[in-house]
């Protein structure tokens, strides 16, 4: 009944190139994605349990509040595109509202995702399920397995906030692009932004008194140690976690404690006591801002759900306008 599509492997050469050039960078900086090993995933679900880590539970509180009406204005019996799908239960918890003919999660490892669908298929028998393992964030063309009308992509989590604005817009227009067959558009997104709101939350949200933001972070160092052969000491450095309210957005660094060199097979990095390793941003926006982005990207009609507190929103957009 499902199927399992493995697009795109990653090429260790590459990411081997990719660390390298941010880590000997005059200000060493890695891609988020990195975090995700299997331990940082785990620390990342870990995250979302937090009392301070908001996002996760109000997302969740507008969807459980509002799935009907998402449902009304997304329509029903649409081929549902989950954008790095994980666990796949978010887009789950909407199928007995959204209905969905044809689900289609989407992540890195199509590995990751066989667990899961496979318990979903069991669990709703009648909703075709086609896997796929690909790098979304960089190309979104779909193989031909995925059904071109009525297409609904699913970007929960705020997961947006980790591009640039100018990268955001880039992909949303890269959705819209991806709704559109025979000259017409019948899709639509749904996604899930951050907003902005008093820095001492935000502060907090990422960088709690547990610390399992931290050691998220830290983790980081584990895995480039794994993927690098490199000797990265994780006592010799600090997580740092704030909001930078010029840029909009929170920035994570891993801060040495100590003057340092760090070696791996062909290199070193030396780094001074203070320097930083920017490991993350997490865009916040004003929910205009957002607004705009998507018209920008040629989406319209949008419709806005929203916590009490207005610290998170859940958007749909069309791709075209209902005739
Ligand atoms: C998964 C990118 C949405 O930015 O809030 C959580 C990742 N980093 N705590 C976010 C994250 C630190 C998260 N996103």
């Amino acid at each position: 009944m499902s199927q399992f599509i493995q697009l795109t492997q990653q090429d260790p050469q590459l990411v081997r190139e990719e660390l390298l050039a941010g880590l000997l960078a005059a200000s060493a900086q890695t891609s988020p994605k990195y975090l995700y090993d299997a331990l940082g995933s785990k620390l990342f679900e870990a995250i979302c349990e937090l009392p301070e880590y908001y996002p996760t539970r109000t997302e969740a509180q507008i969807f459980a509040s509002h799935a009907d009406e998402i449902a009304a204005v997304a329509g029903t019996g649409a081929t549902l595109i989950d954008l790095g799908a994980g666990n796949c239960a978010k887009a789950a918890s909407l199928f007995p509202a959204l209905q969905p003919s044809h689900y289609v999660p989407i992540d890195i490892s199509v590995q990751f995702l066989r667990d899961a669908v496979s318990r979903l298929q069991s669990q709703f028998p009648r909703i075709a399920m086609t896997g796929i393992g690909m790098d979304f964030s960089s190309r979104l063309d779909l193989p031909t397995a995925v059904p071109r009308h009525n297409r609904l992509f699913f970007y929960p989590g705020s997961s947006i906030g980790n591009f640039t604005p100018q990268e955001a817009l880039a992909f949303l227009a890269r959705v819209h692009t991806a709704c559109i067959h025979e000259g017409n558009a019948d899709g639509g997104i749904l996604i899930s932004i951050d907003l902005v709101k008093d820095a001492a939350i935000l502060d907090a949200a990422y960088d709690d008194a547990l610390g399992v933001t931290a050691s998220f972070n830290l983790n980081l160092l584990q895995h480039l140690n794994h993927l690098l052969q490199a000797d990265f000491d994780l006592r010799a450095w600090r997580h740092r976690g704030f909001f930078n309210a010029r840029q909009s957005r929170i920035e994570m660094h891993l801060e040495a404690l100590s003057p340092q060199t760090v070696r791996w097979p062909g290199g070193v990095r030396r780094f001074e006591e203070g320097e930083r390793i920017h490991t993350e941003n997490s865009y916040k926006y004003t929910q205009q801002d957002f607004i705009d982005l998507l018209t920008q990207a040629g989406f319209v009609d949008v419709t806005v759900w929203s916590d009490p507190q207005q610290w998170f929103m859940v958007c749909h957009a069309r791709a075209v306008q209902p005739n």
